[in-house]
């Protein structure tokens, strides 16, 4: 479904189905700069807890701004902003480098429907749309190459396999998952319930990707924010561990262009 498709069925395979794929979010001849930039941002600022095979940046529009103008996108915005409401949020910015050899990952919900983090929508949850997770293709996704592997409609399910009362393992593949592959430039669109994982990478180059991620203006984000109190408590009473999503420093936010401000303004360090 591209940019030719209309908002009313993209949002309903959103809605049915638990995604859709935008395309030309990132125009074909701009992706190659943005690949670069961000790819070298991440291994400039590499996380070192990040998991073999991958490099990982949380927080990633600190390092890196050269996808900021693509956020606001009008066909891709208006579908954010069909789901989940105006104004949106941007909760996640993370780079995401799957290198040639990188296995397969574990079926699993995003926050805050994986049971695992601390601040977590307990299962069963409601039918509600409350959070997305937008996966952007910066290489082209093919299923040699670890496209993303979703089990479509999963999102309607009021459980995830992070849950103890869920009776798919994890690590077992589902019979009706499925690989969404794309061109570069384009962005996946996912309720964050839908189950979903890495493919493996079978191929001799990286996957490059971004996960952003938007809730609704109603979403208490506090259990991420590093060093608040709510974090604190949330762990505590949890005893379970969460994302951090350090703030968007003061200088990086007054660079941003005008428009994209307000999908971080909540963010930005005190
Ligand atoms: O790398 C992928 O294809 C999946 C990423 C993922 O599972 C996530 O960001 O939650």
């Amino acid at each position: 479904m591209g940019q030719n498709a209309t908002l009313d069925e993209q949002m309903l395979h959103l809605k049915l189905d638990g995604w859709c794929v935008v395309e030309n979010v990132i125009p074909a001849d701009e992706v190659e700069g943005v690949r670069e930039s961000v790819l070298a941002s991440t291994l400039k600022h590499q996380r070192s807890d990040a998991p073999a095979q991958i490099g990982h940046r949380t927080g990633l529009i600190n390092y890196n701004q050269s996808f900021a103008p693509y956020l606001i996108t009008p066909h891709f915005l208006d579908v954010i902003e069909a789901a989940l409401g105006s104004p949106v949020r941007v909760s996640f910015t993370s780079a995401m480098i799957n290198y040639s050899g990188n296995a397969r990952g574990n079926l699993h919900a995003d926050w805050p429907f994986n049971q695992h983090n601390a601040g977590h929508i307990p299962a069963p949850y409601p039918d509600i749309v409350a959070h997305l997770t937008t996966l952007w293709m910066l290489s082209p996704y093919t299923p040699e190459n670890g496209a993303t592997i979703i089990v479509p409609g999963s999102h309607r399910m009021e459980t995830n396999p992070s849950a103890d009362s869920c009776s798919h393992d994890e690590n077992d593949p589902y019979p009706t998952e499925t690989q969404v592959s794309g061109a570069a430039g384009s962005v996946l669109v996912m309720d964050s319930r839908m189950w979903h994982a890495a493919g493996a990478n079978r191929t001799e180059e990286a996957r490059v990707a971004m996960a952003i991620r938007f809730a609704p203006w109603w979403l208490n984000l506090n259990g991420l924010r590093p060093g608040s109190g709510e974090r604190a408590r949330l762990m505590k009473t949890t005893g379970l561990n969460e994302n951090e999503v350090e703030a968007v420093r003061k200088e990086v936010y007054a660079g941003l262009p005008p428009a994209v401000k307000p999908l971080f303004e909540h963010w930005v360090e005190h």
